[in-house]
């Protein structure tokens, strides 16, 4: 590839990081910085079930959560909390195909993907109008995300309590 830009090579790969840097910033999809300061301040008053999975107790977990696979390349909601045992489904309510994918030898960022010890991670199809449903039984934290959408922030979180 750089023979065919003999003499250039530094410009083109810098025009691509500038266009990669753009989309990235335009899509505003990553970790905003000061996110976990601003939850740190709130914590005492928290039982909704924050995004950061803080709030997730026996007495505010759902036995039953259904997520949302978006044609924003979302998961809606991104974090859940379930009860051990709980049920978790996911829908895909758009017409772009996804996954849930829980195996972090299929992330191009291993810490996409996270089970507690013991636990099994997965990885599924989710088709356009189609869902899949899983059953966890061990507590802790989870991190899942969709194979193709996972550079763009298609990213989810449950938490598991017992
Ligand atoms: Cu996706």
């Amino acid at each position: 590839m750089t023979r065919l830009f003999s003499g250039r090579p530094s410009i083109a790969l810098g025009l691509v990081a500038a266009a990669a840097s753009l989309l990235i910033a335009a899509c505003g999809t990553g970790p905003i910085p000061g996110q976990s300061a601003n939850q740190s301040t709130t914590s005492t008053s928290s039982s909704t079930g924050g995004s950061s999975g803080s709030g997730c107790t026996a007495a505010s977990a759902q036995s039953a959560v259904t997520v949302d696979a978006t044609d924003t390349l979302k998961f809606v909601p991104a974090s859940v909390c379930l009860k051990a045992g709980g049920t978790i489904t996911w829908k895909n309510t758009g017409t772009i195909v996804h996954t849930t994918t829980d195996e972090s030898s299929l992330a191009a960022n291993p810490s996409d993907a996270e089970v507690p010890s013991g636990a099994k991670g997965w990885n599924n199809p989710l088709n356009p109008g189609g869902s899949f449903s899983i059953k966890l039984t061990v507590a802790g934290a989870y991190k899942y995300f969709c194979i193709p959408h996972e550079s763009l922030g298609m990213l989810g979180q449950i938490t598991v309590v017992s």
